[in-house]
């Protein structure tokens, strides 16, 4: 006889079909949209597993519109999360960091109500190394009035207007954290089951750290609140000396440090005077889900989820992190 687990499986599905009762006037579109999300990012991990026992690995001989190598794997991402959204008829538009355009949805408009913005594969440069990768997405309604009848202006909004955020981690297990303003909860995906099962409740980042998250490479070129701010918590000045910890695949940067408190940061560099992070696909759905858990997502000036957005890919520096680290960051601004 087996034994009945401690406390039923709640599986991500559920828990998107539970949010959704919190709206009686709620269609389900918005539910099985997100399903359209939980299903494309099961597909991209059973090739980020298999990443080397097939043909599937190295670079797909093209450039993406950031002018960065595409791996087959960002090609075969991007392809599969436009392919399970594209079907979901309220949506209306998706942009992707691998397409120079927005893709438009091929169905009537008057039925779409959402735009998906979304990352197919962040950090795909780390593959081939076998090192954490993720996807990321930012999903906003359609806004109201005659000036929004171009779906190109829905992806344009502050992340403020962000009804939903999130990521998955493709690491050591296949994570999705995901918010829908409602607190942020992380689901891992059980292999045996096939679906992602509630492992992380209510996930609330920690007042403290003690690593910080950068590439130090860089460090000469950063500004000079930036490198106090960096010796600062070397040398101790919020009571403990600080390490670093730095994978290069900021969805799993970022997860660390939603888990374990401290900081990430990209700030600006000698190559990347507005920061090399997006704001749409990167910076914003990473914000929501930090202030959702209690933490801080700033440009190094202004809070990320404020900025209002020029372009699909446009850059931003982003530093997000536990409340005491991000207040002494902003008590050293010049
Ligand atoms: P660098 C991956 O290419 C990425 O966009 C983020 O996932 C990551 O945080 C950053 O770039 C790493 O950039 O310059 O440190 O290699």
């Amino acid at each position: 006889m087996l034994k009945s687990p401690e406390k039923p499986t709640l599986t991500i599905q559920q828990h998107i079909l539970t949010e959704q009762q919190r709206f009686p006037e709620a269609s389900g579109e918005f539910s099985f949209l997100l399903s359209g999300i939980t299903l494309a990012s099961k597909l991209i991990q059973a090739q980020v597993r298999r990443a080397g026992l097939g043909n599937i690995l190295g670079a797909a001989g093209e450039e993406n519109v950031q002018g960065e190598l595409q791996q087959k794997l960002d090609v075969y991402a991007n392809d599969v999360m436009i392919d399970k959204l594209s079907c979901r008829r309220s949506v209306g538009i998706l942009a992707s960091e691998e397409n120079e355009c927005a893709v438009m949805m091929p169905h009537d408009t008057a039925d779409a109500s959402y735009a998906v913005i979304f990352d197919p594969l962040d950090g795909s440069s780390n593959i081939d190394v076998n090192v954490s990768v993720g996807t990321t997405f930012s999903i906003f309604r359609r806004p109201v009035g005659p000036q929004y009848d171009d779906p190109n202006t829905w992806i344009l909004q502050n992340g403020t207007q962000q009804i939903a955020a999130g990521y998955v981690v493709y690491g050591s297990s296949t994570i999705m954290v995901y918010t829908v303003g409602n607190g942020v909860h992380g689901f891992t995906l059980d292999p045996a089951v096939g679906a992602f099962v509630m492992s992380h409740e209510n996930m609330k980042m920690p007042e403290q750290g003690k690593y910080y998250s950068v590439n130090e490479a860089y460090r000469d070129n950063f500004p000079t609140q930036y490198r106090t701010f960096l010796e600062g918590l070397r040398r101790g000045e919020l009571g403990t000396k600080y390490g670093s910890r730095y994978i290069g695949s900021m969805v799993a940067d970022f997860h660390r440090t939603l888990l374990r408190g401290g900081v990430f940061l990209y700030p600006p560099t000698s190559d990347h005077a507005n920061g090399k992070l997006r704001l749409l696909y990167e910076a914003n759905p990473i914000a929501m889900i930090a202030e959702q858990a209690g933490g801080v997502a700033t440009n190094g000036k202004s809070r990320i989820l404020d900025i209002k957005p020029e372009a699909i890919h446009q850059r931003t520096p982003l530093v997000v992190g536990s409340r005491k680290e991000m207040d002494y960051f902003q008590s050293l601004s010049e």
